[in-house]
């Protein structure tokens, strides 16, 4: 971190040097508008631009500056006092602006700053301010989704007075054994990094390490400062050097020298070595590393969610997603794999199909991570650093050995991947043109029409294991599925941030990519309303909508765990009270409409190839729906793979339980714990 020099021209001064007299939410802003991140060589604005819903607990304070340092602000570029401010310096000048996005609701602004940093690459992020109280707790699910996806977002959220004149104000919690509890608490567990800010000048150390979290690949996540709504228009006399232009590097930490033998030792007496690729290589910008250090050592590369697309699908060594929403081909990898190595994963239970996927009794793990947290999983040997930098070590040290794997071993994968996909061309198949497209071939129509431009975005229902199974990635960032939170509501707002992020944005002569909202139905019920925002700033967002009247994913599951399918279908009540009557007369392509989309109704395979073409083409916000068919054994996607350890009711007097739970015991028993 290098601040350079910061205009020295105010006229008042303290102790320390010139000071600036602003409110501690006008401070707030304008330092926000001064911070940058820097890695490879490339600079860009932390906090390019802010969320917000006003309230009582944030309107007159950081709602006031928002309006002195946005475009309607007196941003002079000079810091010219155009409303009168005596000092002349919350004014932003063009560079240092604060642009301000509307939401419609809370939770959804932070997916949207979600979407937007992961598609900029964790080098920017967007600000999110809220009222206090229910405008404050909205954030709750949106922050936690933040945190663990480890994706910088930074929340603002009003808090009740500092001073506490006239407690309770209005939404203020009061709990009877503690005096300074708000409902704000709810954001620690939550956050990365909590501060609230109880006196102006206690900004500066938090705003500082704020940054510093937000700016650190292995600490990202949400980060809040809670701002009391009566502190946020305190006027204070700043140090000006809090307002400099601030770099912070992103560090891309190289392993530690004895890690980084361990592993290469590992690798080299590896027979049956798997990668499996997380998040952490879309982070680190390591797909062309990792492509280099396979085609060095032609170790197969299995994908999470998160690292789906670190290899374009039609790349030899690709062997598609791993674990319960695997591919057959990384899963039987996985059961004789004898090294697996982690790059930038967090193993989730899907991804070790609850601790039942790796089964050759010599296992071993090996796993390169930023974070030492993750590193140490499943006992791995760690090679703590960045992915980019550890995968280049460890190609350079391998390299000079003259590993690689045993040709059979690479015939074996390559096979088995070309089996596989057979089996995704069976699941896309479109037989009957004027039939009711499956869920699959609904895949099928987006898969045939995309290119490495478009990008997909989903985190819930049945659509993300379908996806993790078929979809062909055919660029880096072209696969954005939620996983770590699978929030359903994630799709619409994050669609927005990717939009709005650099990556997603065309040039003159480029048209905007194509950005993907596919949502189930009742994924779109849960959060629809941001169509609004889309709507308003002209975002040509398209949004796909799969009707299938009800919860589909987790009725499956329902089913399969002994429950019967209870309550996941949207149907009317039957004379016993349950839920198998017709299906409820709601139309969302109306309610889609409503809202500001110009909506495409597809009924059949060839509707929507046609509905489907033409919203890809489209300049504004477009939604297609369809009406989803069950599938058949041809349209399907392929079965689970692997295993998911949902817990089933160990005695019950209905027989689906009874029976679920002796299956549940059966896969519990293959259960391993890697110590
Ligand atoms: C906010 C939230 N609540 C509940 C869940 C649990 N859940 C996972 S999938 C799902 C159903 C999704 O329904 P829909 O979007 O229609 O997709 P489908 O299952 O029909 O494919 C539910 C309730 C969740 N992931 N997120
Ligand atoms: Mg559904």
């Amino acid at each position: 971190m290098s601040p350079t020099s910061p205009a020295r021209t105010a006229p008042s001064a303290n102790a320390h040097g010139p000071t600036r007299r602003l409110t501690t939410a006008q401070a707030l802003v304008a330092f926000l508008a001064r911070q940058y991140t820097e890695r490879d060589g490339r600079r860009q604005r932390l906090i390019s631009a802010t969320w917000g819903i006003f309230g009582h607990g944030n309107v007159a304070g950081i709602g006031q500056a928002l309006v002195e340092a946005g475009p309607r602000g007196n941003g002079d570029g000079n810091g010219g006092g155009a409303n009168g401010n005596a000092n002349g310096h919350s004014g932003a000048g063009a560079a240092h602006r604060m642009p301000y996005l509307q939401g419609r609701n809370e939770q959804a602004m932070v997916h949207a700053a979600v979407g937007y940093a992961r598609q900029s690459g964790r080098l920017s992020a967007h600000a999110v301010t809220t009222s206090i109280g229910p405008g404050a707790t909205n954030l709750v699910t949106g922050a936690a989704l933040a945190t663990i996806n480890r994706l910088p977002v930074l929340l603002l959220p009003g808090d009740t007075f500092a001073t506490r004149p006239a407690d309770p104000v209005l939404q203020q919690l009061e709990v009877p054994y503690a005096g300074d509890v708000s409902v704000n608490d709810c954001l620690r567990p939550v956050s990365r990094y909590f501060d609230r800010i109880t006196r102006p000048e206690a900004l500066i150390p938090a705003a500082l390490q704020a940054m510093r979290v937000l700016t650190d690949p292995a600490e990202t996540g949400a980060v809040t400062l809670a701002l009391p709504q009566d502190v946020q228009v305190e006027a204070y006399d700043w140090p000006e050097e809090f307002f400099a232009e601030r770099d912070w590097h992103v560090r891309r930490p190289a392993p530690d020298t004895y890690e980084l033998e361990t592993a290469v030792r590992a690798i080299r007496s590896a027979r049956r070595p798997l990668i499996v690729a997380g998040g952490g290589v879309r982070h680190s910008a390591a797909e062309e590393t990792l492509a280099a250090f396979t085609a060095a050592t032609r170790i197969p590369v299995a994908a999470t969610q998160a690292g789906k697309g670190a290899l374009r699908h039609d790349h030899p060594a690709d062997v598609g997603g791993i674990g319960h929403t695997g591919t057959a081909t990384a899963d039987e990898l996985a059961r004789t794999a004898d090294l697996v190595i982690g790059v930038g994963t967090r193993f989730s239970d899907f991804t070790t199909a609850s601790g039942t996927l790796f089964a050759n009794p010599s296992v071993r793990f090996l796993h390169l991570n930023i974070a030492g947290f993750d590193a140490h999983k499943l006992a791995a040997l760690p090679l703590v650093a960045d992915a980019r930098t550890g995968l280049e070590a460890l190609t350079a040290q391998l390299a000079g050995r003259g590993y690689r794997v045993d040709p059979a071993y690479e015939t074996e994968y390559t096979g088995a991947k070309e089996a596989w996909e057979e089996r995704v061309e069976a699941s896309f198949a479109t037989p009957d043109p004027t039939a009711r497209p499956t869920q699959t071939q609904v895949l099928g129509l987006l898969d045939a029409l995309v290119t490495e431009d478009d990008i997909i975005v989903n985190a819930a229902g049945s659509l993300p294991g379908d996806l993790h199974k078929l979809w062909r990635t055919r660029s880096p960032d072209q696969y954005h599925v939620e996983y770590g939170y699978s929030c359903m509501g994630y799709e619409i707002p994050a669609a927005i941030g990717v939009l709005l992020a650099d990556g997603a944005r065309g040039g003159p002569h480029r048209p905007r990519r194509p950005v993907w909202a596919l949502v189930g139905d009742g994924t779109y019920l849960m959060n629809p309303t941001e169509i609004v925002t889309a709507v308003q700033e002209n975002l040509p967002l398209k949004l796909l909508i799969l009707q299938n009247h009800g919860y589909a994913s987790i009725g499956g599951l329902s089913e399969a765990v002994g429950a019967e399918g209870f309550g996941t279908a949207y149907r009317h009540r039957d004379a016993d009270g349950g839920f198998t009557g017709p299906p409820l007369p709601v139309d969302l392509a109306a309610n889609a409409a409503s809202l500001g989309l110009r909506v495409l109704r597809a009924t059949t395979v060839d509707d929507l190839r046609t509905a489907l073409s033409e919203a890809r083409d489209a300049e504004g916000p477009t939604c297609v729906y369809v009406e989803t068919e069950t599938p058949d054994t041809v349209s399907g996607p392929p079965p689970a793979q692997a295993w998911w350890d949902v817990p089933v009711a160990e005695t019950a007097s209905r027989p689906a339980a009874v029976k679920a739970r002796e299956e549940y015991d059966r896969q519990v028993a293959a259960r391993r714990r890697h110590l």
